[in-house]
């Protein structure tokens, strides 16, 4: 099986190629632009984008991740790609510095159409804690400040460490099990 994952993120793309790769599923990567509107939810955020592009695509995925703060009643959230580019980890860092309150979680929503099929959607999360300090090269996006046990950050981590915990793996893990169930044996 080959599908089309529609994203502009490489970190994301190489998350997928490895979680998939490993079952037997290639993917690649499709530019194809859509509308990533404004909502309340990653769900939502979705939901929208698959409406929009099942007129014009057959087959894909699509994926809508956000960074919750807890400390900050669950910022930036739906409004994280906004705030990394604005703010950046060190903005964040800032923001939190001297809190004692770190909790904070990834959530990662998964859009799969497949041709012929009604669009599904998985979602998963991952708990963890903002760091005191930027750590690691790896990864991308908040990866370096964002500890899902308190030790080393995500971007500390390998790629296939990073996907046995983090929310877009779990997400993934749900996404394989739908298409199993969907595509038969
Ligand atoms: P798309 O084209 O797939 O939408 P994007 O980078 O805009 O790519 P999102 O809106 O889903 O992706 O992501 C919101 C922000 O959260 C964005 O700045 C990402 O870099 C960041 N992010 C998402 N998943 C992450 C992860 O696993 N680790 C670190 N940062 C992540």
């Amino acid at each position: 099986m080959r599908i089309k994952v529609i994203t502009s993120n490489e970190g994301k793309m190489r998350e997928y190629g490895q979680a998939l790769g490993v079952l037997g599923i290639e993917v690649f990567q499709g530019d194809v632009p859509y509308d990533e509107v404004q909502a309340d939810t990653l769900e939502e955020v979705v939901e929208k984008g698959m409406e929009e592009l099942k007129q014009k695509e057959d087959s894909f995925i699509i994926d809508d991740s956000g960074l919750f703060i807890d400390r900050f009643h669950g910022f930036p959230g739906v409004y994280s790609a906004y705030a990394l580019k604005t703010l950046g980890n060190e903005g964040v860092l800032k923001l939190m510095a001297g809190e004692r309150r770190r909790s904070a979680r990834f959530e990662c929503c998964i859009g799969c159409k497949l041709a012929g099929q009604e669009p599904f959607l998985v979602s998963a999360g991952c708990q963890g804690e903002i760091l005191e300090e930027a750590r690691g090269a790896g990864g991308f996006g908040f990866d370096p400040i964002f500890s899902a046990d308190g030790g080393r950050s995500f971007a500390e981590l390998g790629l296939e460490e990073k996907n046995s915990i983090s929310h877009r793996g779990r997400a993934i893990a749900k996404l394989a099990e739908r298409l199993a169930e969907e595509t038969g044996p």
